[in-house]
Protein backbone atom coordinates (compact mmCIF):
# COMPACT_ATOMS: atom_id res chain seq x y z
CA UNK A 1 0.00 0.00 0.00
CA UNK A 2 1.29 3.31 -1.07
CA UNK A 3 2.77 5.85 1.56
CA UNK A 4 -0.43 8.22 1.01
CA UNK A 5 -3.27 5.63 1.14
CA UNK A 6 -1.55 3.89 4.19
CA UNK A 7 -1.82 7.10 6.12
CA UNK A 8 -5.44 8.09 4.99
CA UNK A 9 -6.35 4.82 5.73
CA UNK A 10 -5.69 5.25 9.38
CA UNK A 11 -7.40 8.47 9.86
CA UNK A 12 -10.13 7.77 8.18
CA UNK A 13 -10.67 4.09 10.29
CA UNK A 14 -10.02 6.33 13.10
CA UNK A 15 -12.66 8.77 12.64
CA UNK A 16 -15.29 6.54 11.42
CA UNK A 17 -15.27 4.73 14.82
CA UNK A 18 -15.51 8.11 16.41
CA UNK A 19 -18.51 9.05 14.11
CA UNK A 20 -20.49 5.99 14.72
CA UNK A 21 -20.34 7.28 18.60
CA UNK A 22 -21.32 10.63 18.48
CA UNK A 23 -24.09 9.03 16.70
CA UNK A 24 -25.07 6.92 19.01
CA UNK A 25 -24.76 8.95 21.58
CA UNK A 26 -25.88 12.42 20.04
CA UNK A 27 -27.79 11.64 17.47
CA UNK A 28 -30.94 13.35 18.50
CA UNK A 29 -29.26 16.91 19.12
CA UNK A 30 -30.32 19.57 16.70
CA UNK A 31 -27.49 21.50 14.94
CA UNK A 32 -29.33 23.67 13.10
CA UNK A 33 -33.52 25.10 11.67
CA UNK A 34 -34.39 25.86 8.26
CA UNK A 35 -36.34 28.66 8.06
CA UNK A 36 -38.86 29.38 5.05
CA UNK A 37 -36.69 31.99 3.22
CA UNK A 38 -34.02 29.22 3.13
CA UNK A 39 -36.08 26.70 1.76
CA UNK A 40 -37.36 29.14 -0.76
CA UNK A 41 -33.85 30.88 -1.31
CA UNK A 42 -31.43 27.74 -2.54
CA UNK A 43 -30.92 26.80 1.55
CA UNK A 44 -28.17 29.57 1.92
CA UNK A 45 -26.12 28.30 5.20
CA UNK A 46 -28.17 25.16 6.37
CA UNK A 47 -25.77 23.01 8.15
CA UNK A 48 -26.26 19.42 6.33
CA UNK A 49 -23.40 17.97 5.81
CA UNK A 50 -19.71 16.89 6.58
CA UNK A 51 -16.80 18.33 4.97
CA UNK A 52 -13.70 17.92 6.72
CA UNK A 53 -10.72 19.23 3.73
CA UNK A 54 -11.94 22.36 4.21
CA UNK A 55 -14.32 25.10 5.78
CA UNK A 56 -15.41 28.82 4.57
CA UNK A 57 -16.24 31.86 7.08
CA UNK A 58 -18.21 34.19 6.10
CA UNK A 59 -15.60 37.11 7.11
CA UNK A 60 -12.28 35.32 6.87
CA UNK A 61 -12.81 33.26 3.86
CA UNK A 62 -11.68 29.76 3.13
CA UNK A 63 -8.86 27.34 5.12
CA UNK A 64 -7.90 23.89 4.13
CA UNK A 65 -7.86 21.54 7.38
CA UNK A 66 -7.40 25.41 9.27
CA UNK A 67 -4.69 26.66 7.05
CA UNK A 68 -5.64 30.08 5.04
CA UNK A 69 -4.06 30.73 1.91
CA UNK A 70 -1.23 32.70 2.51
CA UNK A 71 -0.25 30.41 5.41
CA UNK A 72 -0.27 27.50 2.52
CA UNK A 73 1.89 29.83 0.32
CA UNK A 74 4.21 29.64 2.93
CA UNK A 75 4.17 26.27 4.51
CA UNK A 76 3.08 24.17 1.36
CA UNK A 77 6.65 22.53 -0.47
CA UNK A 78 7.40 24.40 -3.72
CA UNK A 79 9.82 23.29 -6.89
CA UNK A 80 13.24 24.38 -5.85
CA UNK A 81 13.60 28.23 -5.33
CA UNK A 82 9.99 28.37 -6.59
CA UNK A 83 7.40 31.01 -4.82
CA UNK A 84 3.96 29.59 -4.93
CA UNK A 85 2.72 26.09 -3.37
CA UNK A 86 2.78 22.97 -5.29
CA UNK A 87 -1.18 21.68 -5.68
CA UNK A 88 -0.14 18.15 -4.76
CA UNK A 89 0.87 19.62 -1.27
CA UNK A 90 -2.47 20.67 -1.00
CA UNK A 91 -4.10 17.13 -2.07
CA UNK A 92 -2.03 15.40 0.51
CA UNK A 93 -3.33 18.04 3.32
CA UNK A 94 -6.95 17.52 2.62
CA UNK A 95 -6.01 13.93 2.18
CA UNK A 96 -4.34 13.40 5.84
CA UNK A 97 -5.03 17.12 7.57
CA UNK A 98 -1.13 16.92 7.62
CA UNK A 99 1.04 19.07 5.43
CA UNK A 100 3.42 16.98 3.61
CA UNK A 101 7.25 17.28 3.39
CA UNK A 102 9.14 17.88 0.06
CA UNK A 103 9.88 14.10 -0.41
CA UNK A 104 6.34 13.19 0.52
CA UNK A 105 5.03 15.66 -2.42
CA UNK A 106 8.13 14.38 -4.57
CA UNK A 107 6.32 11.06 -4.60
CA UNK A 108 2.82 12.31 -5.23
CA UNK A 109 4.44 14.38 -8.11
CA UNK A 110 5.97 11.05 -9.75
CA UNK A 111 2.98 8.73 -8.78
CA UNK A 112 0.72 11.24 -10.61
CA UNK A 113 3.05 11.15 -13.26
CA UNK A 114 3.41 7.48 -13.19
CA UNK A 115 -0.47 7.11 -13.97
CA UNK A 116 -0.81 9.96 -16.34
CA UNK A 117 -1.34 7.90 -19.63
CA UNK A 118 -4.93 8.49 -21.29
CA UNK A 119 -6.27 5.69 -22.74
CA UNK A 120 -6.43 6.30 -26.46
CA UNK A 121 -10.49 6.15 -26.76
CA UNK A 122 -10.80 9.46 -24.91
CA UNK A 123 -8.84 10.96 -26.98
CA UNK A 124 -11.19 9.63 -30.14
CA UNK A 125 -14.11 10.25 -28.25
CA UNK A 126 -13.26 14.00 -27.96
CA UNK A 127 -12.42 14.21 -31.65
CA UNK A 128 -15.22 12.28 -31.85
CA UNK A 129 -17.29 15.56 -30.95
CA UNK A 130 -17.57 19.28 -32.87
CA UNK A 131 -14.35 21.57 -31.96
CA UNK A 132 -16.70 24.22 -31.81
CA UNK A 133 -18.41 22.12 -28.26
CA UNK A 134 -17.79 24.39 -25.51
CA UNK A 135 -14.39 22.90 -24.02
CA UNK A 136 -16.35 21.94 -20.65
CA UNK A 137 -18.81 19.78 -22.29
CA UNK A 138 -16.04 18.53 -23.91
CA UNK A 139 -13.92 18.09 -20.40
CA UNK A 140 -17.55 16.36 -19.34
CA UNK A 141 -17.26 13.99 -21.61
CA UNK A 142 -14.01 13.64 -21.81
CA UNK A 143 -14.16 12.13 -17.96
CA UNK A 144 -17.27 10.06 -18.21
CA UNK A 145 -15.47 8.77 -21.07
CA UNK A 146 -13.25 6.90 -18.43
CA UNK A 147 -15.31 5.39 -16.84
CA UNK A 148 -15.17 1.79 -17.80
CA UNK A 149 -11.34 2.16 -16.30
CA UNK A 150 -13.07 2.25 -12.33
CA UNK A 151 -11.63 0.12 -10.22
CA UNK A 152 -14.60 1.13 -7.75
CA UNK A 153 -17.31 -0.04 -10.54
CA UNK A 154 -15.19 -3.19 -11.27
CA UNK A 155 -14.27 -4.16 -7.87
CA UNK A 156 -18.50 -3.47 -6.81
CA UNK A 157 -19.30 -5.49 -9.51
CA UNK A 158 -17.43 -8.20 -8.26
CA UNK A 159 -18.76 -8.22 -5.04
CA UNK A 160 -16.40 -5.82 -2.64
CA UNK A 161 -17.27 -5.27 0.74
CA UNK A 162 -18.57 -1.75 1.80
CA UNK A 163 -15.08 -2.05 4.25
CA UNK A 164 -12.98 -1.84 0.76
CA UNK A 165 -15.08 1.28 -0.40
CA UNK A 166 -12.64 3.74 0.79
CA UNK A 167 -9.74 1.84 -1.01
CA UNK A 168 -11.20 1.52 -4.65
CA UNK A 169 -12.29 5.14 -4.38
CA UNK A 170 -8.89 6.07 -3.38
CA UNK A 171 -7.62 4.05 -6.77
CA UNK A 172 -9.97 5.85 -8.95
CA UNK A 173 -9.26 9.56 -7.72
CA UNK A 174 -5.54 9.01 -7.90
CA UNK A 175 -6.04 7.68 -11.72
CA UNK A 176 -8.41 10.05 -12.38
CA UNK A 177 -6.22 13.07 -11.12
CA UNK A 178 -3.35 11.90 -12.46
CA UNK A 179 -4.75 12.03 -16.38
CA UNK A 180 -7.07 15.34 -15.65
CA UNK A 181 -4.02 18.04 -17.10
CA UNK A 182 -3.68 15.61 -20.39
CA UNK A 183 -7.17 15.57 -21.07
CA UNK A 184 -7.63 19.74 -20.46
CA UNK A 185 -4.45 20.19 -22.31
CA UNK A 186 -5.90 17.91 -25.07
CA UNK A 187 -8.90 19.59 -25.37
CA UNK A 188 -7.25 23.69 -25.50
CA UNK A 189 -4.67 21.96 -28.20
CA UNK A 190 -7.54 20.56 -30.26
CA UNK A 191 -10.32 23.58 -30.04
CA UNK A 192 -7.71 26.35 -30.25
CA UNK A 193 -4.45 25.42 -31.48
CA UNK A 194 -5.40 23.03 -34.43
CA UNK A 195 -4.94 20.03 -32.65
CA UNK A 196 -1.37 20.27 -32.52
CA UNK A 197 -0.25 18.16 -28.91
CA UNK A 198 3.21 18.86 -26.98
CA UNK A 199 4.82 15.79 -25.07
CA UNK A 200 4.76 16.13 -21.23
CA UNK A 201 8.24 16.66 -19.39
CA UNK A 202 9.48 14.28 -17.55
CA UNK A 203 10.50 14.26 -14.11
CA UNK A 204 8.11 17.61 -13.87
CA UNK A 205 5.66 18.67 -11.75
CA UNK A 206 1.77 17.90 -11.78
CA UNK A 207 0.83 21.97 -12.00
CA UNK A 208 3.95 22.95 -14.01
CA UNK A 209 3.61 19.94 -16.50
CA UNK A 210 -0.02 21.24 -17.02
CA UNK A 211 1.49 24.84 -18.21
CA UNK A 212 4.00 23.09 -20.50
CA UNK A 213 1.88 20.77 -22.52
CA UNK A 214 -1.26 23.91 -22.73
CA UNK A 215 1.76 25.15 -24.38
CA UNK A 216 2.86 28.20 -22.45
CA UNK A 217 6.42 27.53 -21.24
CA UNK A 218 7.70 30.34 -18.89
CA UNK A 219 8.52 30.17 -15.69
CA UNK A 220 6.07 32.70 -14.59
CA UNK A 221 3.06 30.81 -15.94
CA UNK A 222 4.19 27.58 -14.63
CA UNK A 223 4.56 29.47 -11.28
CA UNK A 224 0.67 30.73 -11.64
CA UNK A 225 -0.58 27.55 -12.68
CA UNK A 226 0.58 26.09 -9.50
CA UNK A 227 -1.28 28.82 -7.40
CA UNK A 228 -4.54 28.72 -9.34
CA UNK A 229 -4.81 24.78 -9.26
CA UNK A 230 -4.19 25.20 -5.67
CA UNK A 231 -6.75 28.44 -4.92
CA UNK A 232 -9.62 26.41 -6.58
CA UNK A 233 -9.47 23.19 -5.14
CA UNK A 234 -11.93 23.92 -2.57
CA UNK A 235 -14.48 25.92 -0.96
CA UNK A 236 -15.99 23.43 1.85
CA UNK A 237 -18.75 20.95 0.87
CA UNK A 238 -21.85 23.19 0.06
CA UNK A 239 -20.97 24.87 -3.07
CA UNK A 240 -22.76 23.34 -6.37
CA UNK A 241 -19.57 21.49 -7.72
CA UNK A 242 -18.26 19.64 -4.44
CA UNK A 243 -22.12 18.87 -3.65
CA UNK A 244 -22.90 17.73 -6.63
CA UNK A 245 -19.79 15.37 -6.50
CA UNK A 246 -20.61 14.50 -3.11
CA UNK A 247 -24.95 14.24 -4.02
CA UNK A 248 -23.70 11.71 -6.69
CA UNK A 249 -20.94 9.53 -5.05
CA UNK A 250 -23.32 8.99 -2.20
CA UNK A 251 -25.73 6.61 -4.92
CA UNK A 252 -22.28 4.66 -4.93
CA UNK A 253 -21.52 6.14 -8.45
CA UNK A 254 -17.87 5.87 -8.78
CA UNK A 255 -15.59 9.09 -9.49
CA UNK A 256 -16.08 9.39 -13.09
CA UNK A 257 -20.14 9.83 -13.02
CA UNK A 258 -19.45 12.07 -9.81
CA UNK A 259 -16.65 14.18 -11.26
CA UNK A 260 -18.51 14.60 -14.67
CA UNK A 261 -21.86 15.66 -12.66
CA UNK A 262 -19.63 17.94 -10.31
CA UNK A 263 -18.00 19.35 -13.45
CA UNK A 264 -21.94 20.27 -14.90
CA UNK A 265 -22.53 22.33 -11.96
CA UNK A 266 -19.30 24.13 -12.56
CA UNK A 267 -20.32 25.08 -15.94
CA UNK A 268 -22.97 27.57 -14.66
CA UNK A 269 -22.56 30.75 -15.41
CA UNK A 270 -23.26 31.46 -11.10
CA UNK A 271 -20.39 29.44 -10.62
CA UNK A 272 -17.53 28.61 -12.01
CA UNK A 273 -18.26 29.59 -15.89
CA UNK A 274 -18.16 32.95 -13.98
CA UNK A 275 -14.27 33.03 -14.97
CA UNK A 276 -15.31 33.20 -17.98
CA UNK A 277 -18.14 35.75 -18.50
CA UNK A 278 -15.89 38.19 -16.42
CA UNK A 279 -13.06 38.54 -19.03
CA UNK A 280 -15.84 38.34 -21.35
CA UNK A 281 -17.43 40.98 -19.85
CA UNK A 282 -13.97 43.27 -19.91
CA UNK A 283 -13.38 42.59 -23.03
CA UNK A 284 -17.06 43.69 -24.90
CA UNK A 285 -16.18 46.46 -22.12
CA UNK A 286 -12.73 47.35 -24.12
CA UNK A 287 -14.55 46.59 -27.36
CA UNK A 288 -17.26 49.52 -26.80
CA UNK A 289 -15.32 51.78 -25.43
CA UNK A 290 -12.39 51.49 -27.81
CA UNK A 291 -9.94 51.41 -25.34
CA UNK A 292 -8.31 49.36 -23.24
CA UNK A 293 -7.09 52.10 -20.55
CA UNK A 294 -10.75 53.31 -19.48
CA UNK A 295 -11.22 55.77 -17.04
CA UNK A 296 -13.27 54.95 -13.94
CA UNK A 297 -16.31 57.21 -15.05
CA UNK A 298 -16.49 54.95 -18.29
CA UNK A 299 -16.24 51.60 -16.15
CA UNK A 300 -18.52 52.92 -13.28
CA UNK A 301 -20.95 53.54 -16.27
CA UNK A 302 -20.60 50.29 -17.90
CA UNK A 303 -21.24 48.71 -14.67
CA UNK A 304 -24.76 50.80 -14.37
CA UNK A 305 -25.30 49.51 -18.01
CA UNK A 306 -24.79 45.76 -17.38
CA UNK A 307 -27.54 46.31 -13.91
CA UNK A 308 -29.77 48.15 -15.86
CA UNK A 309 -29.79 45.23 -18.48
CA UNK A 310 -31.16 43.25 -15.87
CA UNK A 311 -27.57 40.86 -15.57
CA UNK A 312 -25.28 40.76 -12.48
CA UNK A 313 -21.90 41.65 -12.53
CA UNK A 314 -19.75 38.77 -13.16
CA UNK A 315 -16.94 38.04 -10.18
CA UNK A 316 -18.52 40.14 -8.03
CA UNK A 317 -21.28 38.66 -4.75
CA UNK A 318 -20.81 35.26 -3.22
CA UNK A 319 -23.92 33.23 -1.42
CA UNK A 320 -21.88 32.46 1.91
CA UNK A 321 -18.46 34.92 1.93
CA UNK A 322 -18.98 38.40 3.42
CA UNK A 323 -15.70 39.67 2.57
CA UNK A 324 -12.90 40.23 -0.52
CA UNK A 325 -12.18 36.88 -1.66
CA UNK A 326 -8.77 35.87 0.04
CA UNK A 327 -8.39 33.96 -3.50
CA UNK A 328 -9.11 37.12 -5.51
CA UNK A 329 -6.27 38.94 -2.91
CA UNK A 330 -3.83 35.94 -4.20
CA UNK A 331 -4.43 36.28 -7.38
CA UNK A 332 -3.98 40.29 -6.89
CA UNK A 333 -0.71 39.59 -5.05
CA UNK A 334 0.49 37.58 -7.69
CA UNK A 335 0.25 40.42 -9.98
CA UNK A 336 1.46 42.68 -8.20
CA UNK A 337 4.91 40.74 -7.95
CA UNK A 338 5.27 39.47 -11.28
CA UNK A 339 3.29 42.19 -13.98
CA UNK A 340 3.53 45.52 -14.04
CA UNK A 341 1.03 47.90 -15.82
CA UNK A 342 -1.27 45.43 -17.47
CA UNK A 343 -4.15 47.04 -18.78
CA UNK A 344 -6.64 44.43 -18.60
CA UNK A 345 -5.17 43.77 -14.75
CA UNK A 346 -5.74 47.16 -14.31
CA UNK A 347 -9.22 46.94 -14.99
CA UNK A 348 -9.60 44.49 -12.42
CA UNK A 349 -8.34 46.77 -9.81
CA UNK A 350 -10.57 49.13 -11.20
CA UNK A 351 -13.11 46.98 -10.78
CA UNK A 352 -12.26 46.33 -7.24
CA UNK A 353 -12.55 49.58 -6.23
CA UNK A 354 -15.73 50.57 -7.80
CA UNK A 355 -18.28 47.66 -8.21
CA UNK A 356 -18.64 47.02 -4.54
CA UNK A 357 -19.88 50.78 -4.33
CA UNK A 358 -22.36 50.45 -7.19
CA UNK A 359 -23.59 46.95 -5.48
CA UNK A 360 -23.55 48.45 -2.44
CA UNK A 361 -25.58 51.35 -3.41
CA UNK A 362 -28.52 48.77 -4.90
CA UNK A 363 -29.08 47.65 -1.20
CA UNK A 364 -29.87 44.01 -1.89
CA UNK A 365 -26.54 42.77 -2.56
CA UNK A 366 -25.45 40.46 0.24
CA UNK A 367 -21.95 40.53 -0.54
CA UNK A 368 -20.39 43.27 -2.92
CA UNK A 369 -17.03 42.12 -2.84
CA UNK A 370 -15.17 40.40 -5.78
CA UNK A 371 -14.81 36.41 -5.45
CA UNK A 372 -12.45 33.84 -7.02
CA UNK A 373 -13.42 34.54 -10.80
CA UNK A 374 -12.76 38.55 -10.79
CA UNK A 375 -9.44 38.04 -11.14
CA UNK A 376 -7.98 34.53 -12.61
CA UNK A 377 -8.77 35.63 -16.36
CA UNK A 378 -6.41 38.56 -16.57
CA UNK A 379 -3.44 36.63 -15.19
CA UNK A 380 -4.11 34.16 -17.95
CA UNK A 381 -4.92 37.07 -20.63
CA UNK A 382 -1.30 38.26 -19.65
CA UNK A 383 0.10 35.55 -20.16
CA UNK A 384 -1.26 35.11 -23.83
CA UNK A 385 -3.96 32.67 -22.07
CA UNK A 386 -6.91 34.36 -23.54
CA UNK A 387 -9.29 32.03 -24.97
CA UNK A 388 -11.55 32.59 -21.98
CA UNK A 389 -14.29 29.28 -22.67
CA UNK A 390 -11.56 27.30 -22.00
CA UNK A 391 -11.31 29.24 -18.69
CA UNK A 392 -13.54 27.27 -16.33
CA UNK A 393 -11.72 23.54 -17.43
CA UNK A 394 -8.95 25.07 -15.58
CA UNK A 395 -10.82 25.72 -12.22
CA UNK A 396 -12.27 22.20 -13.26
CA UNK A 397 -8.75 20.35 -12.86
CA UNK A 398 -8.57 21.81 -9.65
CA UNK A 399 -11.77 21.56 -8.16
CA UNK A 400 -11.00 17.96 -8.74
CA UNK A 401 -8.55 18.05 -5.90
CA UNK A 402 -10.17 18.95 -3.31
CA UNK A 403 -13.84 16.85 -4.34
CA UNK A 404 -11.99 13.97 -5.07
CA UNK A 405 -10.33 14.10 -1.49
CA UNK A 406 -13.85 14.66 0.06
CA UNK A 407 -15.12 11.59 -2.10
CA UNK A 408 -12.47 9.51 -0.26
CA UNK A 409 -13.39 10.63 3.02
CA UNK A 410 -16.98 10.22 1.86
CA UNK A 411 -16.47 6.33 1.66
CA UNK A 412 -14.08 5.60 4.25
CA UNK A 413 -16.84 7.17 6.41
CA UNK A 414 -19.18 5.59 5.57
CA UNK A 415 -21.33 8.35 5.11
CA UNK A 416 -25.38 7.50 3.42
CA UNK A 417 -27.15 8.01 0.61
CA UNK A 418 -27.95 11.26 0.08
CA UNK A 419 -32.32 11.94 0.65
CA UNK A 420 -33.18 14.96 2.08
CA UNK A 421 -37.01 15.88 2.67
CA UNK A 422 -38.72 18.29 -0.16
CA UNK A 423 -42.60 19.67 0.32
CA UNK A 424 -44.88 20.85 -1.68
CA UNK A 425 -46.09 24.61 -1.97
CA UNK A 426 -49.53 23.60 -0.77
CA UNK A 427 -47.61 21.52 2.13
CA UNK A 428 -46.02 24.86 2.55
CA UNK A 429 -49.42 27.19 2.95
CA UNK A 430 -51.21 24.54 4.90
CA UNK A 431 -48.08 24.93 7.43
CA UNK A 432 -48.51 28.81 7.50
CA UNK A 433 -52.06 28.61 7.86
CA UNK A 434 -51.77 26.42 10.78
CA UNK A 435 -48.59 28.03 12.28
N1 LIG B 1 -24.47 41.60 -9.67
C1 LIG B 1 -25.75 42.02 -9.62
N2 LIG B 1 -26.63 41.59 -8.70
C2 LIG B 1 -26.19 40.73 -7.79
C3 LIG B 1 -24.87 40.28 -7.76
C4 LIG B 1 -23.99 40.74 -8.77
N3 LIG B 1 -22.74 40.32 -8.85
N4 LIG B 1 -24.73 39.41 -6.72
C5 LIG B 1 -25.93 39.34 -6.12
N5 LIG B 1 -26.82 40.13 -6.77
C6 LIG B 1 -28.25 40.28 -6.50
C7 LIG B 1 -28.94 38.92 -6.64
O1 LIG B 1 -29.18 38.63 -8.01
C8 LIG B 1 -30.17 39.11 -5.81
O2 LIG B 1 -31.08 39.91 -6.55
P1 LIG B 1 -32.66 39.64 -6.53
O3 LIG B 1 -33.05 39.73 -5.09
O4 LIG B 1 -33.23 40.72 -7.38
O5 LIG B 1 -32.85 38.25 -7.07
C9 LIG B 1 -29.66 39.97 -4.65
O6 LIG B 1 -28.46 40.62 -5.14
C10 LIG B 1 -29.32 39.18 -3.41
O7 LIG B 1 -28.42 38.15 -3.76
P2 LIG B 1 -27.33 37.64 -2.69
O8 LIG B 1 -28.08 37.02 -1.55
O9 LIG B 1 -26.37 38.73 -2.39
O10 LIG B 1 -26.51 36.54 -3.53
P3 LIG B 1 -26.86 35.00 -3.75
O11 LIG B 1 -26.34 34.22 -2.58
O12 LIG B 1 -28.29 34.82 -4.09
O13 LIG B 1 -26.02 34.68 -5.06
C11 LIG B 1 -24.13 34.65 -6.48
C12 LIG B 1 -24.62 34.51 -5.05
C13 LIG B 1 -22.65 34.28 -6.53
C14 LIG B 1 -24.91 33.66 -7.37
C15 LIG B 1 -24.35 36.10 -6.97
O14 LIG B 1 -23.63 36.99 -6.15
C16 LIG B 1 -24.00 36.31 -8.42
O15 LIG B 1 -24.85 36.06 -9.29
N6 LIG B 1 -22.74 36.79 -8.72
C17 LIG B 1 -22.28 36.91 -10.10
C18 LIG B 1 -21.87 35.57 -10.67
C19 LIG B 1 -20.56 35.07 -10.05
O16 LIG B 1 -19.59 35.79 -9.95
N7 LIG B 1 -20.56 33.79 -9.66
C20 LIG B 1 -19.32 33.13 -9.17
C21 LIG B 1 -19.36 32.77 -7.69
C22 LIG B 1 -18.08 32.09 -7.26
C23 LIG B 1 -17.94 30.73 -7.88
O17 LIG B 1 -18.78 29.85 -7.58
O18 LIG B 1 -17.05 30.50 -8.70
Amino acid sequence: MDILKQKFHTKSAALKAELKAIVKEHGDHKIDEVKIEQLIGGMRSVKSMIWDTSSLDPEEGIRFRGYNIPELREKLPKVPGGKEPLPEGLFWLMMVGELPTEDEVRWLSKEWERRGKVPQSVYDTLDSLPVSTHPMTQFSIGILSMQHESVFSESYEEGMSRDDYWDAMYEDSMNMIAKLPHIAAYIYRRTFKNGVTIASKENFDWGGNFAHILGFDNKDFYALMRLYLTIHADHEGGNASAHTMHLVGSTLSDVYYSFSASMNALAGPLHGLANQEVIKWIFEMVEELKTNRPTKDQIRAYIHKTLDEGKVVPGYGHAVLRQPDPRFLAQKKFAEDNIENDPIVNIVWDLFEIVPQVLGELGKVKNPWPNVDAHSGALLVHYGLTEYSFYTVLFGVSRALGVCAGLCWDRALGLALERPKSITTDFLKAFIAKN
